[in-house]
């Protein structure tokens, strides 16, 4: 079964990962997946430590001329930063005057910093905030990108894009695919409706000046995913619930929607349900509409899968929040370093490494497969058996 796991600070040395269960034989593009991570780190509003890395992996092991070998797949993304935090962050112990341990105190509302600081005992805040900081999603989408490889070998295709900053529009875009798809790679906030993102430009000047962040909804889309993926049969075996997790545990995330699940809350089930056709040239089953996102009783149903991820604003503002100092419990702003404005066009680059992951995982769990030509051949069976239905 296709798993992952990372490891790394924030400013520690560097981030890992491995990847586990990808099928023997699967070429792998190392500029791709590096450039999926330049696409991460791309998008207005975000702070000086994007300035400072540029994010590249290389691949130690489980891949050799360009082509999978079954073992698991170590990868390594160095932290430029590193360089300024050794003895802060040093694996050895080491004995770092107080006024150069920069040793936090003053927990951010809204990041992990107190919760975590209470649950591990931690009486420098960093311990916790170093492993709690998105540059961890670096590694997901190293990851996600070897997972975007294998699923467009079986033709799926997977796009982010925001549809909603800081309440900008005032309802979220709602766009086909090739609107998606043609949003330029320099657009500044990977929105398709250029006015929009005008406003969103100008939306977080004004709040970087206010010292204040701001969040918003990204959407992710993956067209040409087989239907049948995920299970009705048991709760853990529901695609949703699977992608709602891993979308859920991007940081800053607080909601998640597939299709149009919120909106279809408030709608009779008349105006919600898509309604089933039938195109016997193709012999497959149509749908006018896709507002259940792709899935239903947690299986796909060969449209689309759209999923929306609700980030809440970053939580370290330069203007700071009240918070209290764990040593004193006297009342002290929140602890302010740098920070990003927003991360809405970073977090949907991790959507689409999350959904990709999520479903390369349902792919080699239903065509399993020690090498790519026996996923192939399971994967072309059971289309024809899905014709011949
Ligand atoms: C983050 C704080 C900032 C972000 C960081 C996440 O980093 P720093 O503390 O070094 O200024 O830029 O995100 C990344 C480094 C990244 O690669 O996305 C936080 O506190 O979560």
């Amino acid at each position: 079964m296709l798993k992952f796991t990372t490891a790394g600070e924030s400013h520690g040395r560097a981030l890992v990962a491995i990847v586990e269960g990808l099928p023997a034989g699967l070429p792998v593009d190392v500029e791709r997946l590096n450039r999926e991570l330049e696409r991460r780190q791309w998008g207005y509003g975000r702070g000086g430590r994007m300035k400072i890395e540029q994010d590249r992996a290389d691949i130690l092991s489980g891949v050799r001329h360009g082509l999978t070998l079954g073992s698991p797949v170590a990868l390594l993304i160095e932290n430029k930063d590193w360089s300024h935090w050794t003895e802060i962050m040093a694996a050895e112990k080491l004995d770092v005057p107080p006024e150069k341990s920069r040793r936090v105190k003053r927990p951010r509302p809204g990041h992990a910093d107190l919760a975590g600081g209470l649950k591990f005992g931690a009486r420098d805040l960093r311990d916790i905030l170093e492993r709690a900081s998105a540059r961890e999603t670096a590694a997901r989408v190293a990851c996600g990108a070897l997972a975007k490889q294998l699923l467009s070998v079986f033709g799926v295709e997977i796009l982010s894009h925001v549809v909603q900053l800081g309440g900008v529009p005032a309802e979220p875009l709602e766009l086909e695919w090739d609107a998606i798809a043609n949003i330029p790679s320099d657009a500044p906030l990977r929105c398709a409706d250029a006015e929009a993102q005008t406003r969103m430009v100008a939306l977080i000047d004004e709040t970087r000046r206010d010292g204040d962040t701001l969040g918003g909804v990204f959407e992710v889309v993956a067209r040409g995913v087989v239907t049948g993926l995920g299970s009705h049969t048991s709760w853990e075996e529901k695609l949703d619930g699977k992608l709602a997790q891993a979308l859920m545990s991007i940081p800053a995330v607080k909601a998640v929607s597939l299709g149009a699940g919120v909106e279809a809350s408030a709608q009779p089930g008349s105006r919600v349900h898509d309604e089933i056709g039938y195109d016997a040239e193709a012999q497959k089953f149509t749908r006018p509409t896709n507002r259940a996102g792709g899935l239903e009783g947690g299986i796909t149903n060969g449209e689309e899968v759209r999923a929306r991820g609700y980030l809440k604003p970053i939580s370290t503002l330069r203007r700071a929040l009240r918070s209290v100092d764990i040593e004193t419990k006297k009342e002290e702003p929140a602890a302010f370093e740098r920070s990003d404005v927003t991360v809405v066009p970073a977090a949907g680059v991790i959507g689409e490494a999350m959904v990709a992951l999520v479903l390369a995982e349902a792919m080699s769990r239903k065509f399993g497969g020690d090498s790519l030509k026996e996923m192939q051949r399971n994967f072309e069976g059971y289309c024809a058996q899905l014709r011949d239905y």
